[in-house]
């Protein structure tokens, strides 16, 4: 399929004062690196992920994630005090309901600068330039003219050789000279200078934790120096560089050490690098590994093809006149950027991406870089399945089930839920945000900071991979055991509540505003889906028959939902009763937890008319202006309704308001979770696959009127592909990757096989099921 080359352009050099809306980020999962294209210097801006303060120290021995001590007998306290209805004294224990101590909390670091100077040449005299991300090549050049000579530098990050390859070249002889040196490295950071090599490295003074980068030069032709942490390469025709960084981190807990000797390890994948062979074979192999997944899907948007304008002013097209060339342009652009981003954030091995993937310029970053999961976390990974990357989810499987071990001491001590040898893995919990070393108390705040429904919600993510991969051998050892404990927690902590008459969750608090109450809509019906999750994995696993039927039990009891005097879906509970207090609601706040089984949840659907009514007037009510994030989440909850052009219009805000020249989302400030989201809503306006069968255009907007798509995944093992005119669907072409039967609802009423047309049912909701083959496309027409 013919689509538009995927760049993001610049005719204008960024400015490294303006990192978050003028870089160009590439990234390989565990490292991130942002260019800015001086054409007198280049900043370039390193990231090693899992460089972070905070956690275990010999400076703060009492580290433990933040757990206060005996904190359930406060909790029970609050129980029992909101169910009797004195609220005022509930409150006055709240503080008690929140992290011992915000110390150790830590926050992502920067690692440093690498700062690159091309001495001789004068911006001033620089003509034709041109810095561009490439998405389809995972590739980041600059290049521009200077006295009558064509400068090209070119940069990668490997994630089968784990290093951030740079070339600097130009189209004459001996033209290539430059400075390379670190400036902005941890105090105390030692530089070693080893004549083609510059290493540093050094301990993290709040943690200890250990880093080590090495920095490879090689050139060819001219004169290359090394003094003073400062490598001089002169009259070269090009030079190609390596930088790889590594820290002792590890997330086992409770060290959140490895014992691997990370400058040799550093070292070795240098050496590798430069054994392997050219800039032009590292990157052969980068993008072999780029393209397997980047390449699975296309998207085309009325016919438009070619090579996109300058960001610029596409942007300001888009902004300003809305012309179908700019919008058919920078939404796919957008689109795939989501997908490149993710790929280059979040790769087996690295820890998740965080609230800015990989990439971040500062030791103080905002909401210190962290995993915030009241939306944030899970909305980075919202894209991972219906945009064929479900690889790219590993990390987050990983980290979850490395919350556990210390989740098991917060169940303990807030919720006095105990795993001991008689009954192991009885329960973990975390809360709203988390770190790299196993934070998972509550906040320091209780109005932001508690969050029992966060597992749950994470819960729904990873079994998501299960729903569209298939893969039960990743269910069975990766996934399942995480989702039994979380479920034994939850099945020891619901209460029954006499006067609501159901089994709640107390105390909760709606993210981010309103009263504390019993049992919100974002608690209990997060649990109610999850418990659904639970449920069907339990049953194709064949296993925890006890645990399933209390389970099946207590979602009875759950009732999560009831619509408000005014027809709209009740965030609270009580909400409809006099005594209810509205002071601290916002009407028109960002999150909005009670529609979260509208999506990302499946519980609200056609098939719930009432409820998907009542969501629909709680969207309008709570209107479409917002924060980055918020905005994106909005875009997928309009495409769960089916209003293609509601979700378009949220779409359009998103690009117009909330996203940097260099397509960044932000919050502000900068937030990667938008850029996720967008791009997870993209796919959801095209296909969606959560009410029991495939749905091909179910939310598309007039403004794509033509258009083709390939390789977006549906539950259940499917890759849908399409095309459409007029609006109406006119070919799909469905990969059977499990032989599961197919489900879809379709205008298409020809549907063959390797040539052959093949007899199907059409069932009373005017579904078609047709029983695939592992590896068969069928094509519907
Ligand atoms: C949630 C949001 C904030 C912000 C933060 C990182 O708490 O409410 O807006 O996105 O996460």
């Amino acid at each position: 399929m013919d689509t538009i080359e995927n760049k993001i352009v610049f005719r204008t050099e960024g400015d490294p004062g303006k990192w978050e809306s003028t870089c160009l980020p590439i990234g390989n999962g565990y490292m991130g690196a942002t260019f800015f294209g001086g054409t007198e210097r280049e900043t370039v801006v390193l990231n090693e992920k899992t460089l972070w303060v905070g956690g275990p120290s010999v400076n703060r021995p009492e580290y433990n994630g933040g757990n206060r001590k005996g904190a359930y007998k406060s909790v029970k306290r609050v129980q029992e005090l909101l169910s009797s209805g004195n609220y005022d004294e509930a409150l006055a224990l709240l503080p008690d309901l929140t992290c011992e101590t915000d110390v150790g909390f830590g926050a992502y670091q920067c690692l440093g600068d690498l700062n690159i100077e091309f001495p001789g040449i004068e911006k001033n005299k620089v003509t034709e330039y041109k810095r561009c991300l490439d998405l389809d090549r995972a590739l980041y050049t600059c290049s521009f003219i200077y006295d009558g000579v064509t400068y090209i530098r070119e940069a990668f990050a490997s994630y089968p050789a784990r290093v951030i390859c740079m070339r600097f070249r130009s189209d004459a002889e001996n033209k290539v000279n430059l400075r390379l040196s670190f400036y902005k490295l941890h105090d105390g950071c030692e530089i070693n200078d080893w004549s083609t090599i510059l290493d540093i490295g050094g301990k993290l003074a709040d943690n200890g934790l250990e880093y080590h980068g090495d920095l490879a030069v090689d050139k060819y032709g001219g004169e290359l120096s090394c003094t003073d942490h400062v490598i001089t390469v002169t009259n070269a025709d090009s030079v190609t560089v390596f930088f790889t960084a590594l820290t002792n981190y590890s997330d086992r807990y409770p060290t959140y050490r490895s014992d691997e000797n990370i400058a040799v390890k550093s070292r070795n994948i240098i050496s590798r690098c430069q054994a392997y062979g050219t800039f032009e074979d590292l990157y052969k192999e980068h993008y072999k590994d780029y393209s397997s997944l980047f390449d699975r899907v296309k998207l085309s948007l009325n016919g438009f093809t070619g090579e996109t304008a300058d960001i610029e002013s596409l942007l300001s097209r888009y902004r300003e006149n809305g012309d179908t060339e700019a919008q058919s342009m920078l939404e796919p652009l957008y689109f795939q950027y989501g997908r490149y981003l993710l790929i280059s954030s979040s790769r087996e091995g690295s820890l998740p991406a965080n609230l800015q993937g990989v990439w971040n310029e500062s030791n103080t970053p905002p909401w210190c870089c962290d995993y915030h999961i009241n939306v944030n976390l899970q909305m980075n990974y919202w894209g991972a399945y219906n945009t064929n990357l479900a690889e790219t989810a590993e990390p987050l499987v990983r980290y979850l089930d490395s919350l556990r071990e210390p989740g098991r001491i917060t169940a303990k001590e807030y919720y006095n839920i105990i795993s001991d040898k008689e009954n192991p893995e009885n329960g973990w919990i975390a809360h709203t945000q988390s770190n790299p070393f196993g934070w998972t108390s509550p906040g320091w705040d209780f109005y932001w900071g508690w969050s029992t429904a966060a597992v749950a919600w994470l819960m729904l993510n990873i079994w998501e991979y299960f729903e569209f991969t298939r893969d039960i051998t990743f269910l069975r050892e990766r996934i399942y055991p995480i989702m039994r404990e979380s479920a034994r927690f939850y099945s020891q902590w619901l209460i029954w509540d006499d006067k609501q008459q159901r089994l709640v969750s107390s105390p909760t608090y709606s993210p981010e505003h309103g009263p504390v109450t019993i049992g919100n809509t974002y608690e209990q019906s997060l649990i109610m889906e999850f418990y659904v999750c639970f449920l069907t994995a339990s049953e194709i696993l064949g296993t925890d028959k006890e645990l399933h039927d209390k389970i099946e039990e207590q979602i009875k009891l759950l009732k999560p939902y009831s619509v408000s005097r005014t027809g709209l879906l009740k965030e609270w509970f009580e909400e409809d009763e006099n005594s209810f207090d509205r002071s601290k609601i916002q009407p028109n706040h960002r999150h909005i937890s009670h529609l979260l089984c509208l999506y990302p949840g499946c519980t609200i659907t056609h098939d719930t008319p009432d409820l998907l009514k009542a969501s629909i007037a709680t969207l309008n009510d709570r209107g479409d202006e917002s924060t980055g994030w918020a905005r994106a989440y909005k875009v997928n909850l309009w495409a769960r309704t089916g209003d293609g052009e509601r979700a378009y219009k949220l779409l359009r805000g998103l690009l117009t308001d909330c996203t940097y020249p260099n397509l960044w989302d932000f919050h502000p400030p900068f937030q990667i979770d938008g850029n996720f989201g967008g791009s997870a809503g993209i796919a959801e306006m095209l296909v969606q696959s959560h009410e029991g069968y495939i749905s091909v255009l179910p939310a598309v907007p007039a403004a794509w009127a033509e258009g083709g798509f390939e390789g977006l995944c549906a539950r259940d093992g499917f890759e849908v592909s399409a095309k459409w005119s007029d609006g109406t669907v006119r070919e799909v072409r469905i990969r059977s990757l499990c032989g599961n039967a197919l489900f879809i609802k379709t205008n298409l009423s020809e549907i063959s096989c390797d040539g052959e047309i093949i007899p199907c049912e059409c069932n009373d909701d005017g579904i078609i099921v047709i029983s695939t083959e592992i590896g068969k496309i069928y094509k519907l027409s």
